[in-house]
């Protein structure tokens, strides 16, 4: 088996005391891209056992702990020799403890050559506007998982209305609830279907402001 097959498996099998040497050692013979690619793709394979009632939630956590584990890993490789290209405060929604897909988004745009300023999960309105105003930043990222709360997307839309700041930047958000149309709706500017297309539309609303 693979250096990367392996990795993808300790996601899978929730080996969360091994994940940090594995990735650690993986790292020392392949791409950090491709350790990425892998602790995803073993973060699908849960998801696809959870759906199958086969994992639980203390399952899901674990394997949320796995992944986030590696993606601090492998950080610092990605974003290696890359210069800022504007400012994006990212964080999942009030109410939302979903942070895994907000997390490899996140990843990808510090690799991409963002200044990514992460608020974390379950982030209220007010705490993004803050970020907004102290790190001047271009671009608003959201990230909502569960339909309850795609609902905040507006609110924060809303707080920055308030703060005079909505005009300043550009929203975008993400997650499987979502689509360009709902978006739109809760006022936000893009859905981005994944975080490679989050990385796409970062690049494309820069390049409309440069
Ligand atoms: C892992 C998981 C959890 C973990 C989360 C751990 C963590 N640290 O994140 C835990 C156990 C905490 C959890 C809890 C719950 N969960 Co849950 N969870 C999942 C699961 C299995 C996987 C999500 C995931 O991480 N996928 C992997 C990542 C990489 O993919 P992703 O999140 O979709 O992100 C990608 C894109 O969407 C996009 N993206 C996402 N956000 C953003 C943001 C930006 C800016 C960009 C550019 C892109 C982007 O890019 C990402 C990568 O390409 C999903 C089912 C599934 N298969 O998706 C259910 C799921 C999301 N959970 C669900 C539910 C119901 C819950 C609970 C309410 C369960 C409960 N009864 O308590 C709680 C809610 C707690 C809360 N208040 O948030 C439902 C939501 C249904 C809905 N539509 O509302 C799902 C769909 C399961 C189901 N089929 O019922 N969950």
């Amino acid at each position: 088996m693979s250096e990367l097959e392996k990795i993808k498996e300790l996601v899978v099998e929730l080996e969360i005391d091994d994940i940090e040497s594995a990735v650690k050692k993986a790292l020392e013979n392949n791409e950090a891209e491709d350790i990425l690619k892998a602790l995803s793709e073993g973060m699908t394979e849960v998801g696809k056992l959870y759906e199958e009632k086969e994992y639980y939630l203390p399952e899901l956590v674990l394997a949320g702990e796995c992944m986030n584990t590696g993606l601090e890993i492998i950080k610092p490789h990605l974003k290696a020799g890359l210069k800022s290209k504007g400012t994006i405060v990212i964080s999942t929604v009030k109410g939302d403890l979903h942070d895994i897909g907000k997390n490899v988004a996140s990843t990808l745009l510090v690799s991409a050559g963002f200044n990514v300023v992460d608020l974390g999960k379950d982030v209220d309105p007010d705490t993004i506007v803050q970020a907004v105003k102290e790190n001047d930043a271009d671009i608003v990222a959201l990230s909502s998982l569960l339909t309850m709360t795609v609902v905040e997307i507006e609110n924060v839309v809303k707080a920055l209305e308030e703060a005079g700041l909505r005009d300043k930047v550009k929203i975008m958000c993400g997650g499987a609830p979502l689509n360009q149309e709902l978006a739109e709706k809760l006022g936000a500017d893009y859905n981005c279907d994944d975080a490679t297309d989050g990385v796409d539309v970062a690049i494309k609303i820069l390049n409309a402001k440069a």
